[in-house]
């Protein structure tokens, strides 16, 4: 059943689109556009087999993404799971790099050598990237362990699907953040399913944020298909994190519109359910508020739309034309060391 009772018009007091400064909402859309479209492009070039392999796409939660970019710096950390491509971008890597990355040459952000699951940028300050459920969650743990450890001001944002919040390490990983005062927000994306499991299924808890409270970590749910609640949020999270107060916690609700990958024809929800979150489109939303509130016209949305689909284009024909990695590069950039014994042809 649908979580969120937000209406998609005037609903929440401030949506004449005056809540925030032009160019946030301006960036907004620009940066949910770019997603929404790299993927579109992404599903299309799978069924023609220019990508292969796994391919889970981030439609509908664009919003999140958004939210997160705007209220954050680019100096802080992300690490997130396989559903990466959308955070990637929002990250500032670019739409070629992540377009040649799914094509698997040697121009992607990973040299061709990760796919879809396994984005990674160390210059944006991007940890990837993980198809093991949970994973990930450590490692933000642990990433934001060596900021604290360098007496840094970064937030490390650890993110995760409903599914992995009922994964062991993420308790562990709480306790330690809250035992050792870590700078790192946790954020658990429940889209309600992992794969075709609801959230009602998996626990009597289906409030998620609530898994925060047995260490006393603050934990907050918040609406993830508007992106001025998700910067809210994530504003005042940030805030608490730099101030040497430790981790944060939100669950933030949202919703995918595809299957939980390509393959997946999602069978198990109803249309109404499916319909009722395409109501909420937060591209719609934050489109209505921008002409509402005068800080773009229709002319100029569709510049910056032909824009972004320009740059899709570009980014796919650049995919096409790069070459594939020369086997050699196999043994090569696994790890930092570079003489590493272990690694044998
Ligand atoms: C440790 C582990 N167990 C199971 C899987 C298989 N698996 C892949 S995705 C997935 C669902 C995860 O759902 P969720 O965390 O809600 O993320 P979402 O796909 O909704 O973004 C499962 C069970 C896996 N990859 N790793
Ligand atoms: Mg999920």
């Amino acid at each position: 059943m649908p979580t969120i009772s937000t209406k998609k018009k005037n609903s929440n007091g401030k949506a004449s689109g005056s809540a925030f400064k032009k160019e946030i909402y301006l960036s907004w859309y620009e940066e949910m556009y770019r997603i929404r479209k790299f993927e579109e492009r992404a599903l299309m070039l799978y069924s023609k087999q220019k990508i292969r392999g796994f391919c889970h796409v981030y439609i509908g939660q664009e919003a999140v993404a958004a939210g997160i970019k705007s209220a954050l710096r680019p100096s802080d950390n992300m690490v997130t799971a396989y559903r990466q491509h959308g955070l990637a971008l929002s990250k500032g890597l670019s739409s070629r790099s992540c377009m040649a990355e799914l094509f698997g040459k040697a121009t992607g952000c990973v040299k061709g050598k990760g796919g879809s699951m396994h984005f990674f940028s160390r210059e944006h300050n991007f940890f990837g990237g993980n198809g093991i459920v949970g994973a990930q969650i450590p490692i933000g743990t642990g990433i934001a362990f060596a900021e604290k450890y360098r007496k840094t001001d970064t937030v490390t944002v650890t993110m995760f699907g409903d599914g992995a919040a009922r994964q062991g390490a993420l308790h562990e990983s709480f306790n330690m953040a809250m035992t050792w005062k870590l700078p790192v927000l946790y954020i658990c994306e429940n889209n309600q399913y992992a794969m075709g499991t609801s959230v009602s299924r998996t626990s009597n808890v289906t409030d998620l944020w609530k898994l925060g409270l047995s260490y006393e970590m603050p934990s907050e749910a918040v609406d993830g298909m508007d992106p001025e609640k998700v910067h809210a949020a994530i504003e005042k999270a940030a805030a608490h994190i730099r101030s040497g107060k430790g981790p944060y916690y939100l669950e933030i609700k949202t919703y995918r519109y595809r299957g939980h990958s390509v393959s997946d024809p999602a069978k198990y929800r109803t249309k109404d359910e499916l319909e009722h979150y395409k109501d909420l489109d937060p591209l719609e939303i934050i489109e209505e508020r921008m002409l509402k509130s005068k800080f773009a016209s229709k002319d100029e949305i569709e510049a910056m739309q032909a824009k972004i689909k320009e740059e899709i284009d570009e980014a796919v024909q650049f995919a096409e034309d790069s070459p594939f990695p020369e086997a050699h590069e196999l043994y090569e950039y696994n790890y930092l060391q570079e003489d590493y014994p272990f690694i044998k042809d």
